[in-house]
């Protein structure tokens, strides 16, 4: 997979991009990620970005010249751009972040993984002149309803979990599938040595070696974990007969009772 990304701040990902899953999933080839300065794309001799938004008002708005040069010598240089594809393959999604995009979350995260090339622009200042919405993004995406000084943690944001969706990036493939959101549930709690801690003691199932009971109660942990955090996400959940049954009782007892740990 190929991210190119937009950005006047292109040493913010430095750090970020080349520590762990992502630094591994480039060294591995899985992914190249390039960043570009907006700044390089202007051909002033000041390098202007941004100019006072007609009509007046407060702050700067990101003029459009730089991002669609940007964009446009980013696509030839990939071969996307009106290239016969031989079906499937579709041009590369250009992606605005702004606090007015659709609100980012896995299932937009395991759209984008299934992405050959990914071009993403960070917005900066007050805004970005409506014509790049207009006529260039073919998306709009915001990672939570508050508002960022710019795109650029939200871009990380979005590249995270979409590289350690990519097959290899993380050490085992199965890991991903347990994740938080991955089943449309949180995920069950984790334990390791020692098997009591301060008196704590790990629960039993976990030691049985039993391993339909340990998949049985992971399941139920990661259901009530669900039920009592974010119960929202159990309209969605896919859930066998069983299971719903475990959710009504437990909320018609209140949530007081437990199969263990999950009393929060
Ligand atoms: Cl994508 N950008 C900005 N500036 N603020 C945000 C955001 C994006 N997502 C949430 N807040």
């Amino acid at each position: 997979m190929r991210i190119d990304i937009l950005t006047l701040f292109p040493d913010m990902f430095q750090g970020p991009f080349s520590q762990s899953i992502i630094k591994r999933a480039s060294d591995r080839d899985l992914v190249n990620i390039v960043i570009h300065n907006i700044r390089d794309y202007t051909h002033d001799r000041h390098h202007v970005v941004d100019d006072y938004p007609y009509g007046g008002g407060a702050g700067m708005v990101l003029k459009p010249a730089p991002i669609f040069q940007a964009v446009e010598s980013i696509k030839p240089e990939t071969g996307h751009q009106g290239e016969a594809t031989g079906g499937g393959a579709s041009a590369a999604p250009v992606i605005l972040l702004t606090p007015q995009g659709r609100l980012f979350c896995q299932g937009i995260a395991q759209e984008i993984a299934k992405c050959h090339h990914l071009i993403l622009i960070c917005g900066r200042y007050e805004g970005v002149d409506e014509r790049v919405r207009d006529y260039l993004v073919t998306d709009e995406i915001s990672i939570g309803d508050y508002v960022l000084s710019g795109g650029e943690l939200a871009a990380m944001v979005i590249v995270d979990a979409v590289v350690r969706l990519l097959p290899g990036a993380l050490g085992s493939d199965a890991s991903a599938l347990d994740d938080s959101h991955a089943t449309g549930l949180l995920e069950y709690p984790h334990y390791t040595r020692p098997p009591v801690y301060r008196g704590w003691a790990v629960p039993e199932v976990l030691l049985s070696g039993d391993h339909a009971r340990i998949a049985k109660w992971r399941r139920e942990q990661a259901i009530l974990r669900t039920l009592r955090r974010r119960p929202g996400l159990l309209e969605e959940a896919t859930l066998s007969e069983e299971e719903r049954q475990l959710i009504s009782k437990t909320e018609q007892s209140g949530f007081s009772m437990s199969s263990s740990s999950e009393q929060e």
